[in-house]
């Protein structure tokens, strides 16, 4: 549901005073189409998220204006002309029209003008926060501006960050506005959500031997539309047998002329990790299952394995939870289970410490969810890089808070890239089966997720009407 005028009103309030700016000028620029090189062609456009998030529209070069001494917002929004309107339907108009962004920043020539959104100047090194585990911007010196995020990102002295700093500093706020969502965002979430429900029940009823990945791509995608979704969140990944084991397999991904598919066999693993948007909102799910046969004892074991770990962490999406023990927790199950099964030998937290389980499960378990796939990923950091086998995919570390939406996606997979590895192989000669664990190359991959709302009390699956089946077709 578009956000009212008073809800978007609020959205830029709370940021203004996250920013405690006094007489800058801020523009917020939703961006331009991407050119198609070498031809006259566009690719699809979407604005920049904090402004879709601030405004609620998304025409390529909305740009949302901040005059911090009035404390004022203004919108400025494309007009066409005649000769462009013979061509093209006319954006929908909103705000003044983007002609007059001209003479409003003329008149605030004085000023210092910082540029948000797209085009921004953001530092490529993000800085990360001291420590683990708070959802606060970037550690600094002194009082805490958000303009100025601190140490690690170049020239940063109080009162006089680099235009960099002062970018982030921005964003980082808006960033922590955009992690937990309103009534609005979220009724746009579950719309989404709803639209890939019609997706995966299509699937449910028609997938069957002899079709092909891409047959089942686009009879769930038609569902999708149907549903009234404007577009996909992303590329979808329909991945059967051995394809199961690219984490992010898509259709053309080998090549976008002439793309390879593939017929499913009786029996094969059919992986699909998809999900439509709504109102810019995402949504994003992986069913995973075996396609016209009864699964076999390996597929079943860690079918029910994956859906362990992913119903124990969901559980764990509560406040106050650290991502990162979650993660390290869905890990711990998933590496007791490949004990269990006698692929890896040893103390699970141990094999999860040392980067054995990461051979089959090297993904993080999840990641924040909204306006984009992959939400709010590159600021603000709260944890260091790591090297460590286990935490280098991670992503952000955050404390969950009521109002976050975020991906469970545990999976295990056997990744020829990773298994067929010759130091690979050496380091972890002890804590690998490798005889039980080549029997199993080819397998695919098995991945199981949902999109959870964490709330002051038990978290709420937004996508819980999607069911699990292990056997289709
Ligand atoms: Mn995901």
């Amino acid at each position: 549901m578009k956000p009212t005028d008073e809800a978007l009103a609020e959205r830029r309030a709370r940021v203004a005073k996250r920013w405690e700016l006094t007489d800058e000028v801020v523009l917020l620029r939703a961006g331009e189409p991407a050119s198609w090189s070498g031809t006259d062609q566009h690719f699809a456009f979407l604005p920049h998220p904090d402004v879709a998030y601030l405004t609620a529209v998304g025409s390529p070069g909305t740009t949302l204006a901040f005059d911090a001494s009035a404390g004022e917002w203004e919108l400025f929004g494309p007009r066409f002309t005649p000769e462009r309107l013979v061509w093209e339907q006319p954006p929908t108009p909103v705000g003044r029209p983007l002609d007059e962004l001209e003479e409003w920043l003329a008149q605030r020539s004085d000023r210092t003008l910082i540029e948000l959104g797209a085009g921004a100047a953001m530092p490529e090194v993000v800085p990360a926060a001291a420590s683990d585990g708070a959802n606060e911007l970037p550690e600094q010196d002194g009082e805490g501006s958000a303009g100025d995020p601190g140490s690690g990102s170049g020239a940063a002295e109080q009162g006089n960050p680099s235009p960099e700093a002062t970018v982030l500093g921005l964003s980082a706020a808006i960033a922590l506005e955009r992690m937990t969502k309103d009534e609005a965002e979220l009724d746009d979430i579950r719309r989404a959500a709803t639209a890939s429900t019609a997706g995966f029940e299509w699937v449910y009823a028609n997938a069957a031997p002899g079709m092909t990945e891409r047959d089942i791509q686009v009879g769930m995608e038609a569902q999708f539309y149907a549903a009234g979704a404007p577009r996909v969140a992303y590329d979808s990944i329909v991945a059967s047998g051995s394809h199961g084991a690219y984490l992010h397999y898509v259709y053309a991904g080998d090549d976008p002329l002439r793309p390879a598919t593939r017929a499913i066999e009786a029996g094969d693993l059919l992986l699909i990790d998809a999900g439509a948007q709504f109102g810019g909102y995402a949504s994003d799910v992986t069913r995973t299952m075996v396609v016209g046969a009864d699964p076999t004892d390996e597929q079943q074991f860690l079918w029910d394995l994956v859906l362990s770990a992913q119903q124990q962490t969901i559980d764990m999406c509560r406040p106050g939870a650290v991502w990162k023990e979650v993660h390290l927790a869905a890990a711990r199950i998933l590496g007791a289970g490949l004990v269990e099964m006698g692929l890896l030998r040893g103390d699970p937290t141990e094999l999860v410490t040392e980067g054995a389980v990461a051979l089959f499960f090297p993904h993080g378990l999840g990641h924040l969810l909204g306006l984009s796939v992959h939400d709010i990923t590159s600021v603000p950091y709260s944890r260091e890089p790591s090297d460590d086998p286990m935490l280098s995919k991670l992503g952000p570390n955050r404390v969950l808070e009521p109002g976050m939406v975020t991906t469970v996606e545990p999976g295990i997979y056997f990744i020829d890239a990773l298994l067929g590895d010759s130091a690979r192989r050496e380091k972890f000669a002890e804590s690998v089966v490798w005889e039980r664990v080549d029997e199993l190359r080819g397998f695919g991959g098995i991945r199981i997720e949902d999109d959870v709302l964490v709330t002051a009390d038990d978290p709420e699956v937004l996508t819980a009407a999607i069911a699990k089946p292990i056997r289709i077709g």
